[in-house]
This record gives structure tokens, sequence and C-alpha cells, in this order.
């Protein structure tokens, strides 16, 4: 049994999707990270760096494994299962260099957005401007990627595109009119958004964890 410490964050939701895709039972831990639970003792043991998502799959071979960091738990998933990752090849570089720049720039870039255009009282110019257009960059970037492909990775819906789907929803939601100018010209990545967002599992997983 596979125990997912989550929240109702994107960043949480990327694991939640890919364990509803592969349709294996699953515990929820809700880490309310508002009430600085991603600080209790029993959750560091398992997420040193104090941030969701982590995991603990007690049927790991070997004895009980605890991930951190979103990436490495959906590779681990993903090669467990052998689903939603090609097992070599060209195919499996997209995934994982599509996946990756979720990782390291999409998702960091959009919480600083978030931060400091949306969530901060004191209103920072400079680093408003400067996440706004690092953003709409990586939208651009994401927007060109699409135009030529329907999945991050290709052809192949994969671990890529659950990485980005929650941020990506995030960004025209709740980010909206922080990104309103750049969100206009990026009609590939709305049709991305409603292919990969009618998929039942994204809609159960997105859902997760029920507060
Ligand atoms: N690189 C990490 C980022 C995880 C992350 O930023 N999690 C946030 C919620 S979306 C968190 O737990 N924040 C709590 C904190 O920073 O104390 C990953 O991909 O797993």
């Amino acid at each position: 049994m596979i125990t997912l410490y989550t929240w109702a964050t994107p960043n949480g939701r990327k694991i939640s999707i890919m364990l509803e895709e592969l349709g294996v039972p699953y515990a929820v831990k809700p880490v309310n990270i508002g009430k600085d639970e991603q600080f209790q003792p029993d959750f560091l043991a398992i997420a040193p760096n104090n941030k969701i998502p982590a995991i603990v799959d007690d049927a790991a071979e070997g004895g009980p494994l605890t991930i951190f960091e979103s990436g490495a738990i959906l590779t681990y998933l993903a090669e467990t299962s052998g689903q939603f990752l090609a097992p070599s090849g060209a195919a499996r570089f997209k995934a994982l260099e599509w996946l990756h720049w979720q990782i390291g720039g999409l998702g960091p870039m959009l919480g600083q957005l978030g931060f400091f255009a949306l969530r901060s009282e004191e209103k920072a110019p400079l680093a408003i401007k400067r996440f706004t257009e690092e953003v709409d960059r990586l939208l651009g970037v994401m927007e060109r990627r699409l135009a030529e492909v329907p999945y991050l990775a290709g052809a192949e819906y994969s671990i890529a595109d659950m990485a980005a789907y929650a941020w990506t929803v995030s960004a025209t939601t709740f980010m909206k009119a922080a990104l309103a100018e750049t969100l206009a010209t990026k009609p590939s990545l709305y049709a991305w958004l409603a292919r990969v967002g009618e998929r039942p599992a994204v809609q159960r997983g997105m859902a997760v964890p029920k507060l």
C-alpha cells in the first residue's frame, strides 16, 4: 500500500493524478502546510525538505521506501508500474526533459509569481516584473511545444503532462489576473488543458485531498 502525504496544491496533485491513473489503492495523509504541519518530526522523517508531496511505499522491493520530490515520485511510480514513461529511447528522454522543465522552471516561477503578485501584502514591483516575464517566457515555450505535438513528451500522455497540468490550471485560474496578457495568446496550451483535463483520473486526482 502506498501512502501519499499531500495538500491541496499543484505539487501534491501531480501525484494523486498519477495514482488515480494507475488505479492503485492508496492512503492519503493531508499535511496542512498553512498550519506548519510540514515541520512535524514524523513528516520530516519522510520528507526532510519539509515540503509535500512525499510517499511511503510499504511494498517496495527491499522494504518500505520513503520518497520526496514530485519528479522522483512520478518517475518511481512510472518505473514500478511500467506506465506513463517509455522504458528507453527518445520518448523516455522527451518525457524526462519536460518533467524536469516543469520542476525546475514552470513550478518555481509560478510559485514565486503567486507569492509576489497575489499573496504578499507588500508589493515589490521588480519581483513582480521579473517573475511575470519569466512565466510569460515559460508559457511561450510550452505553447510552441504544444502547437507541434499533443502532449509535452510528444505523441503520448506521460508523467510530464501530469506534472505540468496542475500548475497550468493555477496559471489560468488563480493567477489569471496577473497573466491575462500572456494567456490570451496560448490556444495550444488551452487545447492541451482541455485534452488532459477531460481524463477521469485527472479529475479525481485534482480533488485530492478531500478537506
Ligand atoms: N520541488 C518540490 C516542490 C514542493 C513544494 O514546493 N511543495 C510546497 C507545496 S506546493 C510545500 O510543501 N511548501 C511548504 C513549505 O515550503 O514549507 C517538488 O516538486 O516536490
